[in-house]
């Protein structure tokens, strides 16, 4: 039995033993959707529900379908007023995963972006662990990142997630918890499905968006919670072997969440247990998305204490 009970599909919401698609949608074939994947956290104290930046992640998900030319008619404002509708009719009181997607739904044959019908699914259930928790083994994959002339990393397309599958199993298959991509030029891009950052004599350090990195919303809050902490951070190209001389690791991303590497290639990360700025980057992170940190409450949307819409 399926935790959750409904999705949003064909413009309303519906049990979700009805959100079937045809093998025929083009999206099927051709990987031409993309999607998004949002937060909500419990706050016990409060009993609410709050949804961690929700606007950025479905402005995101805008820009995602500009790219692929899906034509949406629902505004940021809409997409958001539609989760919480979704959410409170769930009724969930736990930490939950909302996945919105947007894809080619016409049943033709034929590879293009244009004259096709575009459409919105959104579903939500209860969030289970992404990455083992306490420290990460990863290794530096074989593969390589797409290229953003090839297929955008910045866009979330479900077509581009074959790379980060091959990554991730190839990794899994060796024995590792977690692939790191490099792209062409053979600088480090990411993880799997996590953006990834390096602590070199005290400075935070991660790769630009222009190193075919999907734009992580995780990746912005850290970036913003470690200046706020009166931490450098500088985003610069980083080569294979920085990763193997940090005083720390991790990864980042709304599945994820904050994950220490303790280990890459064999090669020990720092003193091989997860390192001081991750430790506080990580508290004050749990406190943040949970609107527990005043400063950063307008991040978080309730999903019950709105008048329902
Ligand atoms: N890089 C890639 C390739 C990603 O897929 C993700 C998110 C991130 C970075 C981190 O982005 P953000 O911080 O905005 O989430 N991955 C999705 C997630 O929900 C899909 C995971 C299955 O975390």
């Amino acid at each position: 039995m399926p935790k959750n009970k409904y999705a949003f599909f064909r413009g309303e919401i519906r049990p979700i033993e009805e959100a079937k698609v045809s093998v025929m949608t083009s999206a099927f074939n051709y990987g031409t959707g993309v999607f998004e994947g949002i937060r909500a956290f419990w706050n016990e104290e409060e009993k609410e529900l709050f949804v961690f930046r929700m606007p950025e992640h479905y402005a995101r998900f805008l820009r995602s379908c500009k790219i692929l030319l899906l034509d949406l008619p629902y505004s940021v404002e809409d997409l958001c007023q539609i989760t919480l509708e979704l959410l409170r009719r769930e009724g969930f009181q736990e930490d939950v995963y909302i996945r919105p997607l947007a894809y080619k739904a016409s049943e033709e044959i034929g590879v293009r972006l244009h004259n096709l019908e575009s459409d919105l699914a959104i579903f939500a259930l209860p969030f289970e662990a992404y990455l083992p928790p306490g420290g990460i083994r990863a290794m530096v994959s074989s593969w390589r990142r797409i290229e953003d002339n090839a297929i955008p990393a910045r866009a979330k397309i479900t077509g581009a997630y074959v790379n980060s599958a091959l990554a991730k199993t190839e990794a899994y298959l060796a024995g590792f918890d977690e692939a790191i991509v490099l792209n062409e030029d053979g600088q480090v891009a990411e993880g799997s499905a996590e953006n990834l950052f390096l602590v070199r004599d005290g400075v935070l350090i991660t790769p630009p968006i222009t190193a075919n990195i999907l734009e992580g919303i995780t990746r912005d809050t850290v970036m913003t919670l470690a200046r706020d902490l009166g931490l450098p951070v500088v985003e610069r190209p980083v080569d294979r072997t920085e990763l193997y001389l940090a005083e720390e690791v991790f990864l980042t991303g709304t599945a994820a969440g904050l994950a220490p590497v303790v280990e890459i290639d064999h090669r020990k990360i720092g003193t091989g247990k997860p390192g001081p700025i991750f430790n506080s980057l990580r508290d004050l992170y749990e406190r943040v998305v949970r609107g527990k940190e005043k400063k950063y409450r307008s991040w978080c949307t309730p999903v019950y204490s709105r008048p329902a819409a």
